[in-house]
Order: structure tokens, then sequence, then C-alpha cells
């Protein structure tokens, strides 16, 4: 694992539409990332946030997307912070704010690869276009605009598209996939190991074959985590939960067996709303989860 560390905030809440997500990066800091990812001894540099715009409310919405421009806006800011940090050769640990985020980390990170693998750990696709989409939130979105696959002002993001390859997404956790998802999925052939699967097969097993899978085909992988992946038992701090997710003792131990196969590149925690939360519970669970990510149970 490359043990400089680069952090870098998102605080975007324009993706959806419950306020509050926007402090993600916040409560984060709040439940001690820096201190716990310093103890496993990196080199850990905080960048701070990059700026996100904040909509003209008098203006009217120019799509059928909610807030288009202001999300373009803030993925253009983060792909370029994102880029220099790859290009520094330090890892890019990036904190939302909603997961339309992954639009500008994608954009930043996969252009030094030529086979970035994706671990996308939701309850969601995110593979919703602006006319598959129910709602409108570009949340729902990042997956398809990084295959090249939405509106053009999200798609051409830093200059170039698609920025990955369906054949090298796994998808983990998924509970709650809109049709026109389920078409994209079998369409192109992406992996997703439903609840169902991870029910039938077992989370290691899971894990072991979604790392096999990827680590002979992929230069890098970039692990996508939205905690609304997990049970809302065990983090309620999401604006959009959907009930029977992965435990918080299953997503452990997919985060050690990520770090013992030490193929993780780069990752986004996403999604973690403190005024949706309990006393800052989901915060905690996520920096728990970095630190298993970054090593902290490896003998
Ligand atoms: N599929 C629904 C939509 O597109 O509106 C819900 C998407 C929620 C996306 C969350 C963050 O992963
Ligand atoms: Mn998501
Ligand atoms: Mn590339
Ligand atoms: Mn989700």
């Amino acid at each position: 694992m490359n043990r400089k560390l680069s952090i870098i905030g998102a605080p975007m809440d324009l993706g959806q539409n419950r306020r509050g997500v926007d402090m993600g990066p916040s409560a984060l800091r709040y439940a001690g990332v820096i201190e716990r990812l310093e103890r496993l001894e990196y080199d850990i540099e905080d960048l701070g946030d990059v700026h996100i715009p904040r909509p003209n409310r008098k203006e009217e919405q120019e799509s059928h997307l909610r807030n288009l421009k202001e999300v373009a806006e803030g993925n253009k800011n983060l792909a370029e912070a994102v880029d220099q940090v790859v290009s520094s050769g330090r890892f890019p640990l990036i904190i939302g704010g909603d997961h339309s985020i992954a639009i500008g980390s994608l954009a930043g990170i996969a252009k030094h690869y030529d086979n970035l693998g994706i671990i996308w750990y939701d309850a969601h696709g995110d593979l919703n276009t602006g006319e598959s989409s129910p709602s409108g939130n570009i949340h729902g979105m990042p997956l398809a605009v990084s295959l090249g696959i939405g509106h053009e002002r999200l798609t051409s993001i830093h200059g170039y598209e698609p920025k990955i390859k369906p054949e090298n997404i796994i998808i983990i956790g998924a509970r709650s996939l809109d049709e026109g998802e389920k078409q994209l999925i079998k369409e192109k052939g992406i992996r997703v190991y439903t609840m169902h699967e991870i029910d039938r097969m077992g989370m290691p097993e899971v894990i072991k074959e979604s790392v096999e899978y990827l680590k002979d085909r992929t230069d890098g992988v970039h692990l996508s985590l939205d905690l609304d992946g997990l049970d809302p038992n065990e983090a309620p701090g999401v604006g959009t939960p959907v009930m029977g997710g992965m435990s918080y003792r299953e997503s452990h131990l997919a985060m050690e067996m990520f770090a013992e196969a030490n193929f993780i590149t780069s990752a986004e925690f996403v999604e973690v709303n403190p005024i949706l939360d309990e006393k800052n519970k989901t915060a905690t669970v996520a920096v728990g989860l970095m630190g298993s990510l970054f090593g902290e149970n490896l003998k």
C-alpha cells in the first residue's frame, strides 16, 4: 500500500435533495480520520475541501438533472485536485459529500491507468441517465457517467471519456436497482454481487472472487464506498437508506481482505449525512472501515 495519503474533502450536497451531506467531510474529520490513519504510520496530508458552487436559486433549472451546472463545476474542481495528488505519487482518499462526487474522483484518477478497476460498494447501482432516472438526482448516475453514458456536461469532465470500462467494474451490496440500471448491467456485462449473492455465498467468497477477478486484469483499483451499502441500523446517517444491507462485520471483513490483497490504489467514502445521523455514528463507522482498509488489522 502507498504510505503517502492525501485527503480531499468534497462537500457536495447538490446531487440529491436532502441537505446536510455537504457536512460529511467535517463529520469524518471530527470522527478522527486523520488521527486514525496517522496511528498506522501513514504520511498524511489534508488538502482541505474543494470548492463546490452554491446553486443560484432564482435561476431556472436548465435540465431535468438537478443542479447540473453546479454539480459539473464542483466535479471539475475535484477532478483537478485528485489528478494532482495521483501525479505526485500519493494515494487520494476522497471524503464526501453525496455520491455524485465519484464523477470527479474517477475523472482525476482514471487518466493515470489503462485499466482502472472499480469496486462500487453500495445499495444502489448509480447507473441511471437523465432518461432512466426516477428522481433527476445526479448521485444516482455517477457510474453511468464514468462509462461515458449520460449528459455530455458530466461525461466530458476533465477532457476525456469514457473514464472506465464496464468489464472492470464490480458492484457489491446492490438491493435497489431501477429498471434502466438492470438493463444497462445486462447490456454491458457488469459484475454485480447483490445482497442475494452475498447471503448465499458469504462475504469472504464474494471478496475473494472480486479480488481474483480484478487482480489480473487491472493496473489499479478504486474503491467507491457508499455508506448506504451498509444496513441502515448500522449506518443510519444516509439520505437514501435501504433495509437489508451489509453488516458492520461483513464490511470490516471486506476492508480487511482488500488490505490483505494490497491492491486498492484510491478510495472514496460518500453519503455520510450528520444531520440524519445518530451522534455521528455513521461517520465513526466510516472511519473504522478506513482503519481496516488501511491495514489496522494486518499482522
Ligand atoms: N436509483 C435512485 C435514483 O436514481 O434516484 C436512487 C439513487 C440513490 C443513489 C445513492 C447514493 O447511492
Ligand atoms: Mn451511491
Ligand atoms: Mn484510463
Ligand atoms: Mn447508495
